[in-house]
């Protein structure tokens, strides 16, 4: 049997990540799977949890890094298994998310290779789907939790960037990578994007089967 397609939305907050994740899996049927990273019902996702919401739980940058990398590899082993059955899997976030945010924190040292490197071994995405907003609104709207502010975001945004451009080798990047405007689009506008790529790439392309 075909394995399954290792599917990522990724993006900075608020860019409509979750609804679009949860809506193409519904849209993949009983074949799909939908995992969300920070996956917060685990030990550590629980920890990940206290961090991003508790302005007082105080962990090293370093410390925390190493936190969210160990909840995607908790994860990796049953994602595996869904994979081979046959099943897609359809991530909110990965390596991409846990990059780009940590190298986005001016600590000494941690730059994005440095942030790479515990993720080193995971499976690498078939397809990835990068979702962008421009709308000013959305800048204004963030929710309360750690990084959930304007300046930090454009740092993030500059990182995203970076990764694309100096991490991601430009023949995989050029064929497992697609990036979505939504400025202005309505959800079901963007579904329907996100419906036809992931369709696209099911159809007509063959699984990477290489570790990040
Ligand atoms: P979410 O539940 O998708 O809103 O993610 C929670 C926050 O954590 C969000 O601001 C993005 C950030 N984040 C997600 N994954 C990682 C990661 O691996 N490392 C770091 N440092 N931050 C992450
Ligand atoms: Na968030
Ligand atoms: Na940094």
């Amino acid at each position: 049997m075909a394995r399954g397609k290792l599917i990522l939305i990724e993006g900075l907050d608020r860019t409509g990540k979750s609804t679009q994740t949860e809506k193409l899996v519904k849209s993949l049927g009983d074949n799909a799977l939908l995992v969300k990273f920070p996956e917060r019902s685990t030990q550590i996702g629980g920890l990940i949890d206290q961090y991003l919401t508790n302005p007082e739980f105080l962990l090293p940058d370093q410390a925390i890094h190493l936190l969210f990398s160990a909840n995607r590899w908790e994860i990796a082993e049953s994602m595996k298994r869904s994979l081979l059955k046959g099943q897609h899997v359809v991530m909110d976030r990965y390596v991409y998310s846990g990059v780009a945010y940590s190298a986005a924190k001016d600590t000494k040292g941690m730059d994005l290779n440095w942030c790479l490197q515990p993720d080193k071994g995971l499976l690498k995405p078939d397809l990835t789907l990068f979702l962008t907003n421009s709308d000013s609104e959305l800048r204004q709207g963030f929710g309360e939790e750690r990084y959930e502010c304007t300046d930090f975001q454009d740092k993030v945004r500059g990182q995203f960037a970076a990764i694309f451009d100096t991490l991601e080798d430009p023949d995989y990047k050029s064929k497992h990578i697609k990036f979505l405007d939504t400025t202005h689009k309505t959800i079901e506008e963007v579904h329907q994007l996100v419906r036809a790529v992931t369709s696209d790439y099911i159809q007509g392309h063959a699984d990477v089967n290489e570790f990040i």
